[in-house]
């Protein structure tokens, strides 16, 4: 019998509704739900391919543990216990801080992602703890941390009504947005400029969102922050600059005015490789408009002054009065954060509490670099990486130096992995535990409501049951257990309710919360009946913004709530939350905060020097995501993409054609050319996430269109230095032309 069901996807950022059409007890369909309060049935050809993924026969359904140097199936008690065993051993010789931990991009899209990585990494008491993040987002944390007191003070543009957006270093219309959760991106785009808005596309590539705005600048890569710093220069020098409602709440203009000075249009412009008038129209245009935002994301983010371009891109819409307004770039207020509690200063943000061991980078939202994770798995002497845990991640091809890290991680004594697939990564496990698949699993985002340009709230309980192993909140919250010495047999659900009675104990301790002084006994009999995750979200919900408050205010948001509305709670527009957001010591917004200061001399000195050579970017596309979806036939058919583009006049001057061979700092790579004009001369890009071509994984289909890693051409030495963010775009490279007779067809990565 055929049923539908509802399901968020969780396949990107944009979080979109869709109905699932169920036949005997699987997925076989999806289509876009058009009462979705949030994506009003929007879906892309990676939604649409749900059933793909959820029934991929090469999907692991058992665990895998190591016997005699292979990886062979085992039941979930014996993987369970071989789990126990490996890392208590690891534990026992070498203590909790030996073992590292790699949290991949998919625990920001599963509910057990977010709720139970914290915990196993306050159960190790480790400092080598490892994410996406630091090839991803790190700068903007730390500029937000650093200016508004909180690194999760995420500003977004209000896409809905803005009157004029300044795209920078990101391509919505592939990636399907970033850091600013919306679905259908690009009609929100067309729908601006379809009410008379401007839309400008900073991005050295004509990429679809560039191919749809009024203007595309396309600058040199890596020089985002010199070029937004000369807008600011335009600002002060012209006398644009309004900061309208916030001037009351900011402190450190002058100095920022200061900085400026040394960026002229005329001073950057050969550095950018765009005009000086261009930068001046830009800077006039965004004082000029009603409203405008401006929007950054990976090209600025993953590139040496990632946190100092990501600083800048919020200076300019606070230096147009464009932060914190209608219109602006504003702070969502998502349905699991904190009720509002009036404006109160904070402890402020620091970085670099503690030090990487080997080459002594600085901590970021107690993370290190991913960067560094090879040299602290290699190098002996205390506080080593003896063991690694990793869940939902694939480093080996998403980080630098892949080829160094897999045989980093070949030596570590331990490793388990939380994965549904064997890769690159997970077959150097010990034990791999796959979590079931999405239509198995419930969902809710934490993280991704924190951005998203509409408040709203969704929840997908599970769509079908699990049959034999348990869900990922279990399989998380065992492995807890015996890093707590509780025993991995021990009851899962002790794991949360611990959490919410310590939670509630300091709600109930905390004179502002909506639940001071009640007991926390009775706060915990009012929580929904249901699994652990369940009862904690209801927790969140209720202590939360939007919140009843465990009954303090009868009609608002609880989990029955909102499992009553399965289209999800639409929350509105979102809001002006300046100043009571604010938790800097000062109680204001930093405008220039010593550490960014200090960077943007090292920007200005560095204006001198640039290199002559070519340098790569990356590339995403539409039917791909990042390193583990090329395993499913309807995302992977068509031509081979994973292709060097190059500039036509630069192919021909370097006589490259077909093939070519790329050096970097990393290594060498030779891969299929693609001639187009729709990137800069000087500029080549290749898309991550592929070289499929290794012994021993489990991806079958991806296997028989491997491609080649593009970040093996990366050594990770070049890191933005107050995130530690790995510099993925901008890197020189060496470019020679070769024959496609020279060399073995199975290195080169065509399909
Ligand atoms: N050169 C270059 N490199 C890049 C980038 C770039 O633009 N250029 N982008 C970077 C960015 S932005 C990111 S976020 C990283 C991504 O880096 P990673 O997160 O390390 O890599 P992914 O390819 O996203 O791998 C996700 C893993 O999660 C597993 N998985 C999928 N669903 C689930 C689930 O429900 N539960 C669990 N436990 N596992 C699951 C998949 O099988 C896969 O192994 O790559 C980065 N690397
Ligand atoms: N289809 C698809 N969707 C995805 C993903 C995917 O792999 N495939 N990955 C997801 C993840 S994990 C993330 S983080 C997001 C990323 O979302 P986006 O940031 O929107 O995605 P990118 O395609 O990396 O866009 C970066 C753009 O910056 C440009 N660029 C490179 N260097 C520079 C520079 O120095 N300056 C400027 N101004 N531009 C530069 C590139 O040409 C590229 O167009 O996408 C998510 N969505
Ligand atoms: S845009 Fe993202 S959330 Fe929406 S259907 Fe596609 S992959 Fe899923
Ligand atoms: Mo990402």
């Amino acid at each position: 019998m055929t049923e539908s069901a509802l399901r968020i996807c969780p396949l990107c950022e944009a979080t979109c509704g869709l109905t699932l059409t169920i036949d005997d007890g699987r997925v076989v369909g999806a289509r876009g739900d058009h009462d979705d309060v949030f994506s009003a049935g929007y879906i892309c050809p990676k939604g649409a391919s749900f059933a793909e993924l959820d029934n991929d026969p090469d999907r692991l359904t058992a665990p895998l543990v190591r016997r005699n140097g292979t990886l062979t199936e085992a039941t979930w008690d014996e993987a369970f216990d071989a789990a126990a065993a490996g890392l208590s051993a690891v534990l026992s010789a070498h203590g909790g801080a030996s073992v590292g931990v790699y949290l991949g991009n998919p625990n920001a899209h599963t509910m057990a992602g977010a709720l139970y990585p914290p915990l196993i990494i306050r159960g190790l008491g480790t400092h080598q703890v490892y994410s996406a993040s630091t090839l991803d987002q790190m700068p903007k944390h730390v500029a937000l941390g650093l200016m508004f007191g909180s690194p999760v003070a995420f500003t977004v543009p209000d896409l809905d009504r803005t009157d004029y957006l300044v795209i920078i270093g990101a391509n919505p219309l592939v990636s399907n947005g970033s850091l600013a959760t919306a679905a259908d991106f690009g009609g929100k785009l067309r729908s601006l400029r379809k009410r008379g808005g401007k839309l400008v596309v900073i991005d050295p590539a004509r990429t679809r969102t560039a191919a749809l705005a009024d203007q595309h600048l396309a600058p040199r890569p890596g020089t985002d922050a010199a070029l937004l710093f000369a807008v600011v220069h335009i600002l002060f020098d012209e006398d644009l600059v309004n900061l309208g409602a916030l001037a009351d709440y900011i402190t450190g203009l002058d100095e920022v005015r200061e900085l400026a000075r040394d960026f002229s249009p005329q001073t950057v412009a050969e550095y950018c490789g765009v005009g000086a008038d261009e930068i001046r129209t830009l800077a006039r245009e965004l004082a000029a408009a009603p409203t405008a935002a401006v929007y950054g994301r990976m090209g600025t983010s993953t590139v040496e002054f990632g946190t100092v371009g990501s600083w800048l891109v919020d200076v300019v819409n606070i230096l147009t009065g464009n932060l914190d307004r209608a219109g602006g770039a504003m702070f969502p207020l998502s349905p699991v954060a904190p009720a509002p509690r009036g404006r109160k200063p904070g402890r402020g943000f620091r970085i670099g509490r503690w030090h990487s061991r080997v080459s002594g980078r600085p901590e970021a939202l107690s993370e290190l670099p991913v960067a560094v994770l090879s040299e602290e798995i290699e190098t002996p002497g205390d506080g080593q990486i003896k063991a690694m845990i990793t869940i939902a991640g694939n480093p080996v091809l998403s980080a630098p130096d892949g080829q160094r890290l897999d045989r980093a991680l070949a030596g570590v004594d331990f490793m388990l992995s939380v994965d549904p697939y064997l890769n690159e990564t997970t077959r150097h496990a010990d034990v791999i535990l796959p979590p079931p698949p999405p239509s198995r699993s419930p969902h809710f985002d934490f993280a991704l409501n924190n951005l998203a340009v509409r408040n709203n709230a969704r929840y997908s309980p599970p769509v079908l049951a699990l049959t034999e192993g348990p869900d990922e909140a279990e399989i998380l919250s065992r492995i807890a257990l015996v890093l707590y010495g509780v025993g991995v047999d021990a009851d899962p659900a002790l794991v949360d309710e611990q959490v919410i009675s310590t939670t509630l104990a300091k709600a109930s301790a905390d004179v502002d919360s909506p639940v001071s002084g009640r007991p926390v006994d009775e706060l915990t009999a009012m929580l929904a009946d249901g699994p652990g995750y369940e009862r904690r979200l209801d927790m969140m919900l209720r202590l939360g913004a939007y919140g009843d408050g465990f009954g303090a205010k009868p009609d608002g948001l609880t989990l029955k709530r909102l499992k009553a509305a399965p289209h999800g709670i639409d929350l509105g527009p979102l809001q002006p939350r300046l100043p009571d957001l604010l938790r800097t010591p000062s109680g204001l917004i930093e405008l220039a905060p010593p550490p960014l200061v200090a960077d943007a001399a090292r920007l200005r000195d560095s204006l001198g020097h640039r290199s002559e050579g070519f340098v790569l970017i990356g590339r995403r596309h539409l039917r791909s995501n990042n390193s583990w979806m090329h395993n499913l036939p309807a995302l992977v058919g068509g031509t081979n993409r994973c292709t060097l583009q190059i500039h036509p006049d630069d192919a021909a001057e370097l006589g490259v054609s077909d093939t070519a061979l790329l050096k970097g700092a990393g290594g060498e790579l030779v891969v299929p050319v693609e001639i187009t004009e729709n990137i800069r001369r000087g500029v080549l890009s290749l898309p991550h996430g592929w070289g499929h071509d290794r012994d021993g994984t489990g991806q079958t289909l991806a296997a028989g269109h491997p491609g080649v890693n593009v970040n093996q051409l990366n050594d990770g030495s070049v890191l933005d230095p107050l995130s530690g963010n790995a510099v993925l775009n901008g890197i020189p490279v060496i470019i020679e032309p070769v024959g496609i007779e020279s060399v073995g067809i199975e290195s080169v990565g065509t399909a």
